[in-house]
């Protein structure tokens, strides 16, 4: 077998915790700490070794006292982690543990699900094989005397009855000392006038304390908000331990205050049970997307790469993200900058897409893994929920891996092994702070009632449903359940030219080079979009390849922003409502948000950052106010859409145009309409024939409805629209000439868009200038509008001018 090794020489330097005669000192004890190992490896100090590594996910710490030397060398000895994965299979005697190996159009490696380490390096639907290998996280040395802190966390609760906040902080320690230590720990938080300070004794070995701090009710505690719902407000605190022996230690955190609940409860008029999420008290619709790894390479992922893609998630309107359960649990820096702006983050246990094992040493592998990962986390007011997996109650109950009949009994059992009786149990005891689910999609209580794998994990009436279809008309909410709460659903489309360019060469620019069949992982995935497009679209038909390519991208954009688009209104108008049984949907998680690498995939953010078209139709359809309109029975109802605390007296404003004219052929305005606080409600109802009636000369396939809700001071929705036809019969539409002129204002860059005519999805693309419109994939109905850039970094108006493309549906030929 392969065996690669990696060597690393260090001087041990340790930075002592006491000042005071530190180097000559002799420590009780001196750990060397790899925060992350990835994955396989033999750990060696001064030849001598220390012990070995099989788990991504988990924190090594060695006892290094006695090997540590003046000048030391230290080893890290990798194993191919294919290899490893290979042999742990082979190993595995007792029964299979499907899937083998991934489907042959990702082009991966096989039996990942038998190493601790990220899934989707072994290639995914989305992305590309890449095995890593090397150490992914800090290495350190700790030496000290006494006792040391080896994690810290506080969590809020609140007591209703009480109307009183406190907080649970929490310390485990090593104490080396063969008696318990005594000391006194202060916890301060001046700007709530919270000052407490508890006796506390260490004993021997390594244990927890846990400190309740109750904070001062005459101080007016601030609570920690999603974005969209209020701020994200955080306090200093401090915590002092000043024990009899060893050092004084003084922890600085930002400390937030959030309760959350996940509210499964009867439905009038519905069977089943709700499924939503209540902060603070308050039921919000969970808005969002699936984060998956923003890179192959975990090491290229700097603090920017999250910060501007999490930016993004909530520039567009969003909430929460998911953190999918194939890839990371992510670095402490996304979770901070999560606190920091407001993104909810459900987070998945790393599991995916498969079957695991449950012998001994794994499962004392994700032990260690679990209380790790929860308790580096817990402190995160972003975390709203652990869930245990991503779909593999769906893959038992659906047999995704044709698992014959009577040996189904020890797949349910393994199953309940991992999730239930060893990550829910330790998940349970280190956090009591937030909802566990054990998996995604689930039936949640109905799923335990089943004994934790219900029959059909998609059931619209409990729980989470992810739900794809490629095959029907994506326009056509009807196809849509009706669910409790969407965490996931999409649809592919090809990154932008500028980001395909970079990785490719001429001889690639066509929609089925070698190329194009190669980065799409996700089995007839190119075909699938030609024909979603086909269907409301005309595809491509120009003699120019390199231009036929660049509409194919363009149109997978379009197409995908509108399908989904169509979802994520449909999961949004539908919060307030039962129908025959089904509704109260409170909550739409499109999968996905990024990209690995460049290639076609459900992503909306591209690798690198660049806004897809979904991306800004996304900051529309997630907008806190939005009226929408779906067709039934030939009627048009518009609902309007409100995240929003309060009710507000608006106007709906609802035009008619015939694509033939920018001038309107008919105005409505609705004044007085009640747009109700947090939901969802019918406020304009009109047969289409009516419509077309009054707005005289119209048909389905000359005109477009578009519509509004203004208010006063200039407070308005995005302005929505709703097609009548689909958009390769629309009659009258004509060849615009679009224009514009781009000035630049302090930062920002503005770009006044002209038009002679209708343009449908009016795109602005600036190619590899890093930044964002304000708007973009736009119906444009008026002579002029004015679109906002903002740079990611320096550019110029000239430089912008020199990049701009200006595409309408009308420039695909
Ligand atoms: C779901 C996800 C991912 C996958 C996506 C698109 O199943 O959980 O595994 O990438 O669909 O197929």
């Amino acid at each position: 077998m392969a065996r690669c090794r990696s060597q690393q020489r260090c001087r041990a330097a340790f930075t002592p915790r006491c000042s005071a005669g530190a180097s000559s000192r002799k420590w009780q004890k001196v750990n060397l700490v790899f925060e992350g190992v990835d994955t396989v490896a033999q750990i060696l100090l001064n030849n001598v070794t220390l012990g070995r590594t099989d788990n991504m996910f988990n924190r090594y710490s060695f006892d290094i006292a006695r090997v540590i030397q003046e000048v030391n060398f230290v080893e890290v000895r990798f194993l191919s982690a294919v290899s490893y994965a290979a042999e742990q299979s082979r190993c595995h005697k007792a029964h299979s543990i499907p899937p083998a190996c991934p489907p042959p159009v990702q082009q991966g490696e096989c039996h990942v699900n038998f190493i601790r380490k990220e899934q989707c390096s072994f290639s995914w639907d989305w992305g590309p094989s890449f095995p890593t290998q090397g150490i992914w996280k800090d290495v350190r040395i700790e030496a000290y005397n006494h006792y040391h802190l080896i994690y810290f966390s506080i969590t809020p609760f609140f007591v209703k009855n009480a109307q009183q906040w406190y907080l649970e902080v929490e310390s485990i320690f090593d104490v080396v000392s063969s008696k318990p230590i005594a000391g006194l720990v202060t916890v301060n938080i001046p700007k709530l006038q919270t000052q407490q300070t508890f006796n506390v004794k260490l004993q021997p070995g390594e244990g927890s304390i846990v400190l309740l701090v109750n904070i001062n009710k005459s101080a007016a505690v601030e609570a920690w908000w999603p974005n969209g719902h209020g701020k994200q407000t955080g306090y200093n605190m401090t915590t002092t331990f000043m024990m009899e022996a060893g050092c004084q230690i003084e922890k600085v955190s930002k400390v937030y205050f959030r309760t959350v609940e996940l509210v499964q409860e009867p439905i009038p008029g519905s069977p089943g049970l709700s499924f939503y999420f209540r902060i603070n008290g308050r039921p919000i619709f969970i808005k969002g997307s699936n984060w998956i790894p923003a890179d192959s390479f975990q090491d290229r992922v700097t603090y920017d790469t999250l910060r501007l893609l999490l930016k993004s998630a909530a520039d567009a309107n969003m909430n929460a993200l998911r953190v999918w359960g194939g890839g990371v649990y992510e670095q402490d820096e996304f979770y901070d900058i999560c606190d920091e702006i407001g993104i909810m983050i459900w987070q998945d246990f790393m599991f995916a897409c498969a079957l695991y094992p449950t012998n001994q040493n794994y499962l004392e592998s994700v032990r260690a893994e679990v209380s790790h990962q929860v308790r580096r986390l817990k402190s995160h007011p972003s975390i709203i929920l652990w869930s245990g997996n991503n779909e593999n109650e769906a893959a038992i109950a659906g047999n995704w891996f044709s698992i014959p009949a009577p040996d189904r009994g020890v797949y349910i059992k393994d199953y309940v092994t991992l999730y239930v009786k060893n990550i829910r149990e330790i998940v349970l005891s280190e956090d009591k702070s937030r909802p566990f689910v054990a998996s995604s999609p689930t039936n949640g209580l109905e799923s335990v009632k089943e004994g934790w794998l219900s029959q059909d994990p998609y059931d619209t009436h409990y729980g989470d449903t992810h739900f794809y279809d490629y095959n029907s008309d994506c326009w056509n909410w009807t196809v849509y359940p009706r669910t409790r709460f969407a965490s996931e659903y999409g649809f592919q489309s090809w990154p932008s030219f500028s980001t395909i360019e970079k990785v490719s060469s001429p001889e690639d620019w066509s929609y089925t080079s070698n190329f194009s069949l190669h980065r799409q992982h996700h089995e007839g995935g190119n075909i699938q979009m030609l024909q979603e497009i086909e269907r409301h679209f005309k595809l491509p038909q120009s003699p120019d390849p390199v231009k036929k390519f660049k509409d194919m991208i363009y149109l997978t954009q379009v197409m995908q922003a509108q399908c989904i688009k169509t979802e994520t209104e449909f999961y949004r108008f539908s919060q307030s409502e039962i129908i025959n049984g089904e509704g109260h949907t409170m909550g739409a998680l499109y999968w996905q948000l990024n990209d690995i690498w460049q290639a076609p995939s459900w992503a909306s953010l591209e690798y690198g950052g660049k806004w897809k078209l979904l991306h800004y139709f996304a900051q529309n359809f997630f907008a806190p106010l939005l009226p929408v309109a779906y067709e039934d029975k030939g009627m048009l109802h518009i609902y309007s859409v409100s995240d929003f605390h309060e009710d507000h007296k608006l106007t709906l404003r609802v035009v008619v145009h015939a694509w033939s004219s920018l001038e309107p052929v008919c105005i409505l305005a609705k004044e007085g309409v009640t747009v109700k606080a947090q939901s969802a409600l019918p406020i304009y109802k009109e047969s289409i024939s009516d419509l077309l009636e009054r707005c005289r000369n119209c048909t389905r396939k000359s005109c477009i409805v578009t519509f509004c809700l203004v208010g006063e001071d200039g407070f308005q929705s995005p302005t929505n629209y709703y097609f009548l036809s689909s958009l390769k019969d629309a009659v009258g539409l004509e060849k615009t000439q679009l224009s514009a002129s781009v000035s630049q204002q302090d930062d920002t860059y503005i770009f006044v868009l002209q038009t002679t005519a209708i343009a449908p999805f009016v795109t602005l693309d600036v190619g590899s200038i890093k930044g964002r419109f304000s708007d973009n994939g736009f119906l444009m109905t008026e002579k002029k509008k004015v679109v906002v850039f903002y740079p990611w970094e320096p550019t110029s108006v000239e430089e912008l001018e020199s990049s701009l493309t200006l595409t309408s549906l009308l420039d695909v030929v």
